[in-house]
């Protein structure tokens, strides 16, 4: 059996990770993990550790990192074959420490978006919550305005994108991401990517990851 291949994406709120790493899940067939999927698991389910963060995410603010690490680690722990790419953990240093514990990283990506491009963006998201199916306003808009294409169900923003969230977690990131891009920097395995489209990063990406993993499958290979 092949090794499991460990790969974590970092970037600021509306950088691109979710939809970069749908693309290299597409692509490359690693299970893509969430911690902003776990967490909204939890706030839907009225979790302890749910009703606790609701109240952080709604100020814009990181959930403690006690709760973090005790929501993602277990489930990186469950998947004992499958390779992964966990997006949006680690956020701190102290999550990263906490992470090095559990496991050894293969390759970290970094987005570099500006700032005004990411308040652009996320001020016009809309997610299909079922699902989690993401839309934006230009970029990939539902077919009907409000609407999900798949469902015909209504679209909502989190409240975490409405503006005075919005602004508080753009700025709260640039200050704790700085140590983890570093930390990751010294072990040599950080790649960075800057621009202010997706549509432009992506095939460097997907030339890096290709010469680290096979192409999952043919048929399954993302064209944008
Ligand atoms: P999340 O869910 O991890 P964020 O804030 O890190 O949320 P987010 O907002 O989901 O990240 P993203 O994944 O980086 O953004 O970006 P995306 O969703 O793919 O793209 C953003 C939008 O832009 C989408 O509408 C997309 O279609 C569009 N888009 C993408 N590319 C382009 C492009 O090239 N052009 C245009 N025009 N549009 C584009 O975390 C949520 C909250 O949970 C807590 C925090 O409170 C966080 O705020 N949390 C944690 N707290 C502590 N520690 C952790 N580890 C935590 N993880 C989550």
């Amino acid at each position: 059996m092949s090794r499991i291949f460990r790969a974590v994406i970092l970037g600021p709120p509306g950088s691109g990770k979710g939809t970069i790493s749908e693309r290299i899940a597409q692509s490359f067939g690693l299970q893509h993990l969430s911690s902003g999927d776990f967490l909204r698991e939890n706030i839907a389910a009225k979790t302890e550790a749910g009703v606790l963060a609701k109240t952080y995410i709604e100020k814009g603010l990181l959930v403690p990192d006690h709760v973090m690490t005790r929501l993602v680690l277990p489930r990186l722990e469950e998947i004992t074959r499958h390779s992964w790419l966990l997006d949006g953990f680690p956020r701190t240093l102290a999550q990263a420490h906490a992470l090095d514990i559990a496991c050894d990283l293969d390759l970290v990506i970094s987005l570099n978006v500006p700032f005004e491009t990411l308040k652009e963006r996320l001020s016009h998201r809309w997610i299909h919550p079922a699902s989690g199916r993401v839309y934006n306003k230009g970029f990939n808009p539902p077919r009907v305005k409000g609407v999900d294409d798949i469902t015909g169900e209504p679209l909502i923003q989190h409240e975490d994108d409405k503006p005075m969230a919005l602004v508080a977690r753009l700025r709260h990131y640039k200050d704790v991401a700085k140590p983890v891009i570093d930390l990751y920097k010294s072990k040599g395995i950080l790649h960075t990517f800057s621009d202010t489209e997706t549509d432009r990063i992506w095939p460097y990406i997907s030339t890096l990851f290709s010469t680290k993993i096979p192409m999952h499958q043919a048929d399954t290979h993302y064209a944008p």
